[in-house]
């Protein structure tokens, strides 16, 4: 699958997806993250991209014309892209909105805007606005990361154990049970006993019973709604 990114600066999308398990994805071929310069797309001799707000007040606004220009390029090369503009004010990126875009094979466009905004007209040159998080970034880009991590992973073949995607998916919508490795005694802390009794069923229950507990505890929002 291929995440192509417009931005002001594609240098930033280089290192981070070097190593690991993405890393490995696009060594494979099964995964591309592609960077556009949004730069040559400005307008003039100084190739410029934003501009003051009309109405007045502080910071700048991109223009229109170098993103539409910048998208429709992409686009010419590559007309099945879902568009997807990086905003605080798009819908909240959610592991139910991260499966929907796993399934877009046809690859992902991002654009990463400013913080201070983008015009306004841009917003009908994308399919949905997408924000990872109720606080500011000053741009777009670390949040289209975001959004390549948690949407690549899902990707057959990305991650190493198909089976922890489908736990993930198991224990929908609730924060993961606690987990422990060797030594069975750290510093006077105990593993659970039921984690050694080998008892597969009682400890599908545990867990089940701490996913549920600590989802109630930390994330109350969280806890499924009874239909009244
Ligand atoms: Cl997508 N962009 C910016 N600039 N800030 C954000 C965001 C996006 N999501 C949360 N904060």
């Amino acid at each position: 699958m291929e995440f192509h990114i417009i931005t002001l600066f594609p240098e930033m999308f280089e290192s981070p997806f070097r190593g690991g398990m993405i890393g490995r994805a696009m060594e494979a071929g099964i995964v591309a993250v592609k960077p556009h310069a949004l730069r040559p797309f400005g307008l003039g001799n100084y190739k410029q991209i934003d501009d003051q707000p009309y109405g007045g007040g502080s910071g700048m606004v991109m223009r229109p014309e170098p993103l539409t220009s910048a998208i429709e390029a992409v686009m010419a090369e590559r007309p099945k892209l879902w568009r997807i503009l990086m905003t605080p004010q798009g819908a909240p990126l959610d592991q139910a909105k991260v499966r929907e875009l796993a399934k877009r094979e046809d690859g992902l466009l991002l654009i990463a805007g400013r913080y201070e905004g983008v015009d306004e007209r841009v917003r009908a040159m994308v399919d949905e606005e997408i924000s990872i998080g109720d606080y500011v970034l000053s741009g777009g880009e670390l949040a289209a990361m975001v959004l390549i991590e948690a949407v690549a992973r899902l990707i057959p073949g990305v991650l190493g154990n198909p089976q922890s995607i489908e736990e993930e998916s198991f224990s929908a919508g609730l924060l993961e049970y606690p987990q422990y490795t060797r030594p069975e005694e750290f510093r006077g802390l105990r593993v659970p006993e039921v984690l050694l009794s080998g008892d597969h069923g009682k400890i599908r229950e545990w867990r089940a019973a701490e996913a549920r507990r600590r989802t109630g505890r930390r994330r109350p929002d969280l806890i499924p709604r009874r239909k009244s």
